[in-house]
């Protein structure tokens, strides 16, 4: 059992994106690639001898060659202890809920989240660190760093360890316990939501359908719905877990989940249907023949909050990504609360949870949490929607609705534009620069440019400033357009339009999404020559 020094050269790609370091799984097995990045979070977090990780992942194809290969680096690097989920297994919200509630060191979570798995599909890699939250900008700068200098790795040469019994092993000093990824996660929701209402609920007739995508949260969600809150077994779905999540896009949203989405839309609809992603932090919440958006989801979860038992206290404040509605931001407004906009990825909501200044947070991607753990988490949004429907017994449209009539519509979207040359998506965001000039004061139809940039955040907490963190063109009436590169994707570039219209007039209210923004979308085109520059017609997906 003795640590070997291997040699290495570094790798020129390993730059941690918005959360982490994703790359095709062919790229991960190049040799000593893998090896290079673990080392590199090692030498940059130096944590002292004898510390405490957590492991896990969401159980995606090459995630247990993975964490054997880090377990043995670990214990070659000085830990002392390592929690590891069952079969290698964690979701990401589980994942920071085990670094808070055992005080580790930090974590590794493995995962690719919704892109597509299998072998020829993603994997990913970040550290978290001991709040439970992605590390911050200079932690990922300096891996970065240190991948480029990296010359050797230190790795413990050793049989493989058993993952799939919970309890207590050892490899050379390090212990290693497995331990059950689902029962101090759930406790944990038991502790947060009122569980006896939505039994009740359930128990009355209420039809709940949940998609686990084939991903993470299939057992979450067995043990949560079915087992704690009495939900029938056809309730969830797909709650195998598969390496390759049965072949689709591990991502809720409606072109991705389209059983779910075909079964709350067809005759005989379910009362609520939810679905979360491959690694289980993000939601899509659906009612019947109703998409909820995202952005809509928190401001409505805001709203409502006192009546879920961990939030009678009220919020702190909210937090959301810059491309995410101001929906949100309404509701701080009427509640007396501060709201922060800050750039895209849950790293940048740790430090303001952490100061108390918010306590709950989202994006329109999908991702809504509060500071009972430091990631999104699916099960926790899907879980708050079922206890504001127990309580206030109406459904999810009619909610919804009365938000809109109460706050205003906040109409929103995003259009992605998956996969494109990269020269020509760069060339879409450098054209948009060079007219920032010329587009101030422009007037389109109804619409008025006020000014556009790029997004930049100075974090509040510690001063530390993130720039590039968006193009906008923000309009008079409040109304916006966002070009965005993707942080996450692994093939080409993904160029995001994300497009926001506030409207106060309730009459308004009923139309369609796209359709209210219709205009702002074909100035979105007209500025940024989209359509020209990459070929594309049409968005990849509409969200
Ligand atoms: C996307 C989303 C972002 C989210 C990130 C990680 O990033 O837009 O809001 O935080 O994914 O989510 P990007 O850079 O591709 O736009 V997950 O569920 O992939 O960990
Ligand atoms: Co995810």
């Amino acid at each position: 059992m003795t640590p070997r020094t291997v040699s290495t050269r570094p790798y020129p790609d390993q730059k941690p994106g918005t959360s982490g370091l994703r790359k095709k799984v062919t790229v991960f097995r190049q040799p000593h690639y893998l090896e290079n990045f673990v080392q590199s979070i090692f030498d940059s977090i130096a944590a002292p001898p004898g510390s405490t990780l957590a492991l896990g992942g969401d159980g995606r194809y090459y995630n247990r060659e993975a964490i054997q290969v880090i377990l043995k680096m670990a214990a070659a690097n000085g830990f002392g202890r390592v929690l590891v989920g069952c079969g290698g297994i964690l979701s990401t919200p589980a994942a920071s809920h085990v670094i808070r509630k055992y005080q580790t060191f930090g974590g590794l979570v493995l995962s690719a989240s919704h892109n597509p798995g299998g072998a020829d599909g993603d994997f990913g890699i970040k550290f978290n660190i001991a709040n439970g939250s992605p590390a911050p900008e200079n932690i990922t700068e300096a891996i970065f760093a240190r991948s480029k200098e990296i010359s050797e790795y230190r790795i413990c040469e050793a049989a493989d360890v058993a993952l799939d019994t919970l309890g207590a092993t050892s490899l050379g000093n390090m212990q290693i316990e497995v331990i059950d990824p689902v029962t101090d996660y759930a406790d944990l929701m038991e502790s947060l939501f009122d569980f006896a209402a939505i039994r009740a609920l359930l128990a009355g007739g209420f039809r709940l359908r949940f998609d686990a995508m084939h991903a993470v949260t299939g057992p979450y969600a067995r043990e949560i719905f079915i087992n704690r809150l009495g939900a029938s077994a056809e309730s969830v779905m797909n709650a195998v877990p598969l390496e390759d999540f049965g072949g689709g896009h591990p991502d809720p949203n409606l072109t991705y989940a389209p059983d779910l989405v075909a079964a709350l839309y067809g005759e005989d609809a379910p009362d609520f249907g939810a679905a979360s992603d491959g690694d289980g932090d993000r939601n899509m919440i659906l009612g019947q023949r109703f998409f909820v958006t995202p952005s809509d989801s928190l401001a409505v979860l805001a709203a409502n909050a006192t009546l879920a038992p961990g939030y009678t206290q009220g919020l702190a404040g909210i937090a959301r990504s810059m491309p995410t509605s101001a929906a949100a931001d309404r509701v701080a407004a009427a509640l007396g609360i501060p709201s922060f906009e800050t750039p895209t990825g849950w790293k940048f909501f740790g430090n303001l949870m952490d100061a108390g200044r918010v306590t709950m947070c989202g994006e329109e991607s999908f991702g809504t949490s509060s500071s009972h753990v430091r990631e999104k988490d699916g099960l926790w949004a899907v879980l708050f929607w079922l206890n504001v429907l127990a309580a206030r017994k109406q459904p999810v449209e009619t909610i919804v609705r009365e938000h809109w009539a109460k706050f205003g519509r906040n109409f929103y979207s995003r259009h992605d534009y998956e996969n494109l040359p990269v020269e020509a998506a760069n060339g879409v965001i450098s054209h948009l620069r060079e007219n920032f000039a010329a587009l101030a004061g422009a007037q389109f139809g109804q619409y008025t440019v006020q000014g556009c940039d790029d997004f930049s955040y100075t974090d509040p907490i510690d001063g530390s400033v993130s720039h590039n963190q968006g193009t906008r063109i923000l309009f008079t009436d409040g109304s916006r357009i966002v070009f965005r590169l993707s942080g996450t994707g692994t093939e080409g570039a993904t160029l995001r339009l994300y497009l926001e219209a506030f409207e106060a007039d309730v009459s308004r209210h009923a139309l369609d999404a796209q359709d209210a923004l219709a205009e702002l979308i074909a100035i979105a085109h007209r500025i940024s020559e989209l359509r020209e520059r990459t070929g594309r017609e049409q968005p990849t997906v509409i969200t």
